[in-house]
């Protein structure tokens, strides 16, 4: 057993909510000098759950007539009563007996739902609240791996039912039983077509109102990074497992695993070579954007729920957070912006859904998939308070840049000025590996900036730009013309073309030009800040780094005459754990540690002195787009010594002299949010 659940390796890590949001939120000032939050304008509203009732969401669905069906991870679906807060939350149990269904649809009296092995139609033929008829519509052949989740389904337009059905997990994600790694397609006469691959761990999707297909993919092999994809028939993801079906009856993808090169090139770059090969529309950068993407609702409220009406909100499992896309389409493909949007939810977010009132609720779980909301499971509504949050609505792409659009008339000092902004480009890697570091950061130039007469957009005319890369768009230092910061002040767009079009007259720099990392949540980093402008070439099996070089020896010391005095193996364990929680050395000794990663994610084993493990865990956070470069090791004397970042089975042997003063020192794991629990005791006794 490799993972600690679901979705694809892909709840991973955990962030304290404070840390995160300090990293993308510009405290705005009330009147009352207090800082405004994320909960001055979306509150959270618990629907209490009964005792008894252990709601790991796996599927809501909102009836029309407001009451709210959950299937749970354990099996059961409920209908609740009253969600609303409007007297008392009622639970029924509707089914039971369920093999983990993750999803859950509603239409014409009917539930339907994915269990791990069909997809099924649950009726209540005799009125009393409960179903008495569980019909398989159809069935898909399973291996057994735990892995092999099965998720939905959504509606198409025409009534037709879309599947998602996970890769298991065998130290990689495989296809170990036919159509996973796909979107299948089911219709009214029961007939089931393959309609994507590509995907490794699906667990979220939606059907806009314009049709499209948009699916939510979790960092992990072959996957960069977390990203949504507009799905089209025939569409091949970038997963290559499942094209070990691409010969079959029926299948819409030609392309065989041969056809996908390995060879960590960009996947964009790659898609030009291999037709068929989708980009994805937005990527989400790990640990900067969530950590693990779920489900996908277009704000359909609307305004009920608030000025995004039209954009995508997008779940984080393991962030404990809803994050929010915007979209465009510039030569006929999607492309767009991912925002913070509300963190702090109880658990790790797996579903929303539409409330009757404009509310969305979240359905949350975390049991084996570790989250930042401590609860293990909790249903809550994010409820728009009505107030107007200063934020950036929009990010469009422009011939010569960037075009932002804001929720509320800026002030058009600190909006006209280039040094309110930065913007950085950069991408990823495309290979087998788990994961990737960020590749070739660069900061852009900001020439110059046009605030538009009613004060709502800014357009940014910037060099360097990239195609296929995605664009960092920081706007730290623009204020509301009440004087108000942004709530969030980052913003991620992924640049799959750039638009054809006018340019702005602005010729030579600006004075005020500047390279994009001034206010940069990057700053404050100690010595580590490496300036943007070095080139982030990585080796992906190990990443070597920049840190410094004494407190991560390879090899033997020369002066240890060949000896140590103790050698320690060290593993991890799913669910964000090393092997062993403690470790004995004497004071002053040779210690080599080989550290085994059997996990399916990426950590790193790091020394630290005794209580300092969490703000070191910190530290590596705010180290931004350089963290994975310098193995997330922030240049801090606190750190004593460290492996690199490791790939999912591999290891690596360090070799240090024990500390001389005896105490309890930790070892901690510092890829953003894991220091929280990833940690072992190293006791130092006296020779
Ligand atoms: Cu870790």
């Amino acid at each position: 057993m490799k993972t600690p659940g679901l979705l694809a390796a892909a709840f991973r890590g955990i962030t304290l909510c404070s840390i995160a949001f300090s990293l993308f939120s510009g405290f705005a000032y009330g009147q009352d000098s207090r800082p405004l939050t994320e909960d001055d304008f979306y509150k959270l509203v618990t629907v209490p759950v009964p005792d008894g009732v252990p709601l790991e969401v796996g599927g809501l669905a909102v009836m029309p007539d407001g009451r709210v069906g959950v299937s749970t991870r354990r099996g059961d679906v409920y209908v609740i009563q009253n969600p609303y807060g409007n007297g008392q939350a009622h639970f029924t149990r509707f089914a039971t007996g369920l093999h983990e269904p993750l999803g859950l649809a509603y239409k014409n009296g009917n539930f339907y739902l994915s269990q791990r092995g069909e997809l099924t139609r649950l009726r209540d033929t005799d009125g009393d609240g409960r179903a008495d008829e569980y019909e398989a519509l159809t069935r898909w052949p399973l291996d057994g791996n735990y892995h092999e989740y099965s998720y939905g389904p959504e509606w198409l337009p025409n009534g037709d039912m879309l599947i998602t059905l996970n890769l298991a997990w065998i130290g990689r994600g495989a296809s170990l039983s036919k159509w996973r790694g796909w979107m299948l397609k089911y219709n009214e006469k029961g007939e089931v077509t393959p309609y994507a691959t590509g995907l490794r761990s699906p667990a979220g999707y939606a059907v806009t109102r314009s049709g499209d297909i948009f699916y939510a993919e979790n960092q992990g092999d072959w996957v960069g990074s977390g990203r949504i994809t507009h799905l089209e028939k025939g569409d091949f993801a970038g997963n290559p497992s499942g094209l070990r079906w691409s010969g079959e009856p029926g299948s819409p993808v030609k392309l065989k695993v041969s056809d996908i090169p390995d060879t960590g090139e960009p996947m964009f770059n790659v898609a030009k070579k291999v037709p068929g090969l989708k980009p994805p529309a937005v990527w989400f950068p790990h640990s900067l954007m969530g950590i693990s993407t779920s489900d996908i609702v277009e704000d359909t409220t609307g305004g009920g729920f608030g000025p995004f009406q039209g954009q995508l909100f997008v779940g984080d499992q393991g962030h404990s957070k809803v994050m929010r896309v915007f979209l465009e389409k510039v030569n006929g493909k999607y492309q767009g912006a991912c925002f913070a949007f509300r963190e702090g939810m109880a658990s790790g977010v797996l579903r929303m859904a539409w409330g009757l009132d404009g509310s969305m609720f979240v359905g949350q779980t975390s049991r084996g998939w570790s989250a930042t909301g401590k609860s293990a499971f909790a249903l809550q509504r994010v409820v728009w308070t009505g107030k107007m949050p200063f934020e950036i609505k929009a990010v469009r792409a422009m011939p010569d840049g960037f075009e932002l659009e804001f929720t509320q008339p800026v002030d058009t000092k600190t909006a006209s000025d280039a040094g309110a902004y930065s913007v950085t480009n950069f991408t990823y890697r495309y290979h087998h590996f788990y994961g990737s570091p960020i590749q070739d950061s660069k900061p852009c130039t900001i020439r110059g900036v046009i605030v538009s007469p009613d004060g709502l957009k800014a357009r940014l005319a910037v060099d360097g730009l990239k195609e296929g890369y995605i664009h960092e768009v920081l706007a730290p230092g623009v204020k509301s013309a009440q004087n108000l910061p942004l709530l969030h002040t980052a913003s991620y767009y992924t640049l799959n073309a750039i638009p054809a079009g006018e340019r702005l007259a602005i010729a030579a720099p600006a004075a005020s030009a500047h390279a994009g990392h001034s206010g940069k949540m990057t700053g404050g980093n100690g010595g580590n800040g490496s300036s943007g402008t070095t080139k982030l070439v990585n080796n992906t099996a190990k990443t070597n780094a920049a840190a410094p070089a004494a407190k991560r020896i390879t090899a033997m010391p020369e002066g240890w005459g060949g000896k140590v005095d103790q050698t320690i193996n060290v593993g991890t364990l799913p669910g964000l754990k090393f092997d062993r929680t403690s470790l004995t050395v004497k004071a002053g000794s040779k210690i080599k540690v080989v550290f085994n990663n059997n996990d399916d994610m990426l950590h790193n084993f790091v020394v630290v002195l005794p209580g300092t493990a969490v703000e070191v865990g910190d530290m590596a956070i705010k180290m931004g787009l350089n963290g994975p470069q310098q193995n997330y090791i922030p240049n801090t004397p606190k750190v004593l010594y460290h492996s690199a970042v490791l790939q999912p089975e591999s290891s690596e042997a360090i070799y240090f002299e024990a500390p001389s003063k005896p105490g309890e020192y930790t070892y901690v794991c510092t890829m953003p949010g894991h220091a929280y629990v990833m940690q072992g005791t190293l006791k130092v006794v006296k020779e």
